[in-house]
């Protein structure tokens, strides 16, 4: 268009061809502001554009000082539409970045409220999470298994130990209970303060009490001494129930392995640990 105006202009030799960069200026802040090309093209046409605007113009049949004037009002256009060109793509810039830094500070929040400050496993409100997931992904033929587990006498750990040796303790018993999980799908969660539950997928009955057990080795291989709990070290009881996901709401698996685990407390906690 520029390349028309000046062609234009080269052949009109009346007066209103002077105030043709009127238009010129017009093309370069369309494609500055308007267009919004970015920074690095819109400063290689806005030079463009100016050296041809000028390269007709300086040569042509105007006055000098309407040369001047032209030249001065183009290069002004092309200049402070590059600054407005500049600053706007910097402000669409800042607005990605801070919505982008915005998004990632709420997921960070997000996941670290579903984690358990002190043992840093998932707490219950991921656990409801993953419970809607698996309750509305398996469409009835999905298996779960729950196991409960509960720290024996862990008051009298506390009233003999401490309490920061009782976070200790928290700690290191979630860190076994964790490695004890082999399967991505298969979830360890701080149910309630010296709770845990563990629940896992596509996992029957037998399964689960084997893998519970395993767990309840783990925590036995810790070895960390408790004088009064009756066994020398820190044990735990747990409970088991598994069921189809057709059949079985979690509120009634948590139950079932609740029950199986107060059983096992009043078993004397060595003998019936697991039902
Ligand atoms: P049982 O063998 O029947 O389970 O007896 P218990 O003493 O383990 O059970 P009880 O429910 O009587 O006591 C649980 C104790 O767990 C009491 C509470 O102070 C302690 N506890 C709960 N959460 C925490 C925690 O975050 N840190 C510490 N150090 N102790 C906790
Ligand atoms: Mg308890
Ligand atoms: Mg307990």
């Amino acid at each position: 268009m520029v390349a028309q105006i000046m062609f234009i202009y080269s052949l009109n030799r009346g007066e209103i061809a002077d105030h043709y960069q009127s238009l010129a200026i017009m093309i370069v802040i369309y494609s500055n502001v308007n267009q919004r090309l970015i920074f690095r093209v819109a400063l290689g046409l806005t030079l463009i554009l100016t050296a041809a605007y000028l390269a007709v113009l300086l040569p042509g049949h105007s006055p000098f000082v309407t040369k001047i004037i032209s030249s001065v009002l183009v290069i002004s256009a092309g200049y402070l539409s590059l600054m407005a060109n500049r600053r706007m793509e910097q402000d669409v810039r800042q607005i990605f970045l801070t919505r982008l830094r915005d998004q990632l500070r709420r997921e960070g929040a997000e996941a670290v409220a579903k984690l358990d400050a002190l043992t840093g496993l998932p707490n219950r409100r991921q656990l409801d999470e993953t419970v809607k997931k698996i309750w509305a992904e398996g469409e009835g033929d999905s298996l779960v298994a729950v196991v409960m587990i509960d720290i024996d006498h862990f008051k009298l750990f506390n009233d003999r130990y401490g309490h920061v040796a009782g976070d200790t303790c928290l700690k290191r018993v979630a860190g076994a209970i964790a490695t004890e999980l082999r399967n991505m799908d298969d979830v360890a969660v701080r149910y309630g303060g010296e709770e845990f539950l563990v629940l896992l997928q596509q996992t029957d009955q037998s399964m689960a009490v084997r893998i519970a057990e395993r767990i309840r080795r783990q925590i036995e291989k810790l070895a960390i001494p408790h004088e009064l709990g009756g066994f020398g070290v820190v044990t735990v009881s747990l409970g088991v129930t598994a069921g189809p996901t057709a059949t079985h709401c979690i509120t009634e698996l948590i139950a079932g392995a609740d029950t199986a685990l107060y059983a096992a407390k009043r078993g004397g906690r060595r003998s019936g640990r697991l039902s």
